[in-house]
This record gives structure tokens, C-alpha cells and sequence, in this order.
């Protein structure tokens, strides 16, 4: 008699009878395009990985697509590492595919920006059934990711090593960092992801890519830094993502006697400020970021940690020059009064 794993009460039988209707619905000849939500997420990229793989194809027969690109930085390093080739999609080239497969989305997302369907794996509720050729969608489910696992462990498919690292990534992303219930399936599939999954990599996708023009910004603040009133106050100049000024604000924070941090960069025409408190009393940071910027920008934040973003034409109108240097020195002017005054604490 067949074992059966313990704690689990999974339909195997079902899931093998869905893979066998999968399969003889794509013909041998052809050409599959899988598609993602516009942004796409891990879950969706793993899972446009498993069903390329369940279909047995390989990138030029199958390759993935989406409307808008990946821009989350923990979401690129998954790219970059795990080496997911996203095309831009358009309603052109789409109709040129002989089957449209959709992961982790369902067809009413796009509107009117698609064809047809052919092939759904979603587990998002609120969408009446559609009428495409193959669908599987278990709203119960943590993730689509977990839904792909069960195909491979239903039939006793191998997953190699790059896909179960994404799988495990995209089941964890969705589901687990959400604190939501952890269900049967995600339980189920981390069991079996985990001893395949590369561990060393899931830690690289936590930490994004830094880019190595950074470095030269990094050293010239680095080189001028200077704590004054308790205060470190710097603007990077341009940089290419607002990751970085929050990452300078976390590690500037960490210096002896600092207490408040202040880091700005340009980011397209905006001025991106972090702002950090270390302070024990009843400093926040979120209230300085509101009562320094938030006539002119967007501030906000708790305790701690906050950010705001001014647009550069607003700071120059009150603040007058933006040259890199003006707006470092201006910061620290207007921080370090807002401190003195401590109207940002509640008194
Ligand atoms: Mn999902």
C-alpha cells in the first residue's frame, strides 16, 4: 500500500488528471506564450518557470511575458540571479502565439489588452469561471507557486534546483511574509521545495543588487560626513533608485552619538529625504518629516523612520537652489532647528 504523507490531505489523483488534460491540449509544435501581471511577482515568475517546465518546453518555445516590467529591487536580483527573461508584451505579438497561458492573473486583469486565454493557474478569488480551454484556480491556496509544487510532486516530476529556489521564494513572498494563515498546500510544497531549494541564493534575493556606480557616491558622502547636534544630514545627488537613500539613512544611523539622520537623494525630479530617529523620548521622525515637508511634498512616517518626497521645482521655489551641495546644507539647517524646537515630539 502507498504511503501517505501524514498531515496532508491532498488530491493527488485530481492534480494528475489536471496535468494530463494540460498536456494533451498543447500540441507538440506549438508556441506557448505565458503571461504575468503588469509588475510581475515572484510567485507569478516561479510559477510561469514550473508550467514551462510541466509542458517541457524551453524558452524560445515558451517564453514569458508582461505588460509592464519587474521594478521591485528584491523582485530584479530573483531575475537577475535566477536568469528570468521577461519579454514585453503587446496585443501584436501575443496573437501570434498559438496558446496564451496566464499564471498567478486571470483574464478579466487585462481588460481588453489580450486576445484570448487558452491556459489560467491562478489561486486569486472573485473571478467567475472563464471559458478557457485548461484553467486551475484554487482560491484556497497560498500561493500559485504552491498549486505549480503539487503538479510536479502529483506526478512525480523531478524540480531542478533553479526552480524549486523560485518556487520556494515565490510560496514565501506571497504567503508566509503576509503572516496569513500558513495553508495545507504551503506546507506541503516548502517540504518539498526546501531540500532541493539553493538556500545561499534565496539569501542573495533578499538583499538587493547594489549598483556599482554607488560605490563613488557612497565614498564622496562618506568622506564628508559629519555628525553635528546629534545629526547626520547628507544628499547623495542622483541616484537610480529610492532603496539607496533609505539603505545610507539606515547605516548612517549606526554611527556613535548619532540620533537623528537626515539622507536626501534625487530621484527624477523629486527629492527623496529619509529621516531616522534613534531618539528614547518622544521624538519622531514622522512628525519632523511632516512639519518640514508636508506643505510641499508628500511626508510621513512613524517613530522611528520616515520619508518624504518633495518635488524639485517645490524646493526650489521655498528653499531656492537645488545644486547638490545647497540642498545637503540646507538639510542639515532644517533639521537641526526642527530638533532645537522639538515640535515634532508632541510638547
Ligand atoms: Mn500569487
Amino acid at each position: 500500500m502507498a504511503a501517505t504523507p501524514p498531515f496532508l490531505h491532498m488530491d493527488y489523483s485530481e492534480t494528475k488528471q489536471k496535468l494530463r488534460e494540460l498536456r494533451s491540449i498543447v500540441g507538440e509544435g506549438d508556441r506557448v506564450a505565458i503571461l504575468m501581471q503588469d509588475d510581475p511577482d515572484p510567485d507569478a515568475m516561479s510559477s510561469a518557470m514550473a508550467l514551462r517546465a510541466l509542458l517541457g518546453r524551453n524558452r524560445q518555445t515558451t517564453p514569458f511575458f508582461s505588460f509592464k516590467p519587474v521594478t521591485r529591487p528584491e523582485n530584479r536580483t530573483m531575475v537577475h540571479l535566477l536568469e528570468i527573461e521577461i519579454e514585453p508584451a503587446s496585443v501584436e505579438t501575443l496573437a501570434g502565439f498559438d496558446k496564451i497561458a496566464m499564471v498567478d492573473v486571470q483574464p478579466p486583469y487585462f481588460d481588453n489588452r489580450l486576445p484570448r486565454a487558452d491556459i489560467v493557474f491562478d489561486h486569486h478569488p472573485g473571478y467567475a469561471p472563464s471559458t478557457v480551454l485548461f484553467e486551475d484556480v484554487r482560491t484556497k491556496y497560498g500561493a500559485t507557486a504552491s498549486i505549480m509544487t503539487e503538479y510536479f510532486v502529483a506526478s512525480e516530476e523531478r524540480i531542478s534546483e533553479r526552480l524549486a529556489t523560485a518556487l520556494l521564494y515565490g510560496i514565501r513572498s506571497d504567503s508566509l511574509a503576509l503572516s496569513r494563515r500558513v495553508t495545507d498546500d504551503v506546507l506541503q510544497a516548502i517540504v518539498h521545495l526546501y531540500p532541493i531549494a539553493n538556500l545561499n541564493m534565496l539569501r542573495q534575493i533578499d538583499r538587493p543588487e547594489i549598483p556599482q556606480s554607488f560605490a563613488r557616491v557612497l565614498s564622496r558622502v562618506l568622506a564628508r560626513l559629519e555628525t553635528t547636534d546629534r545629526l547626520v544630514a547628507v544628499n547623495l545627488g542622483k541616484v537610480e533608485r529610492d532603496d539607496m537613500v533609505v539603505q545610507v539613512a539606515d547605516f548612517c544611523l549606526q554611527f556613535e552619538g548619532v540620533e537623528w539622520v537626515a539622507v536626501a537623494g534625487k530621484l527624477g525630479r523629486d527629492l527623496v529625504i529619509a529621516v531616522r530617529c534613534y531618539g528614547t523620548g518622544r521624538d519622531s521622525a514622522g512628525e519632523a518629516a511632516k512639519n518640514l515637508f508636508g506643505d510641499i511634498g508628500s511626508a510621513g512616517g512613524h517613530h522611528n523612520m520616515a520619508k518624504a518626497v518633495v518635488p524639485l521645482r517645490k524646493w526650489a521655489r521655498r528653499e531656492g537652489s537645488i545644486r547638490d551641495r545647497a540642498i545637503e546644507a540646507r538639510l542639515r539647517e532644517l533639521f537641526t532647528a526642527e530638533i532645537a524646537a522639538g515640535s515634532h515630539n508632541g510638547n
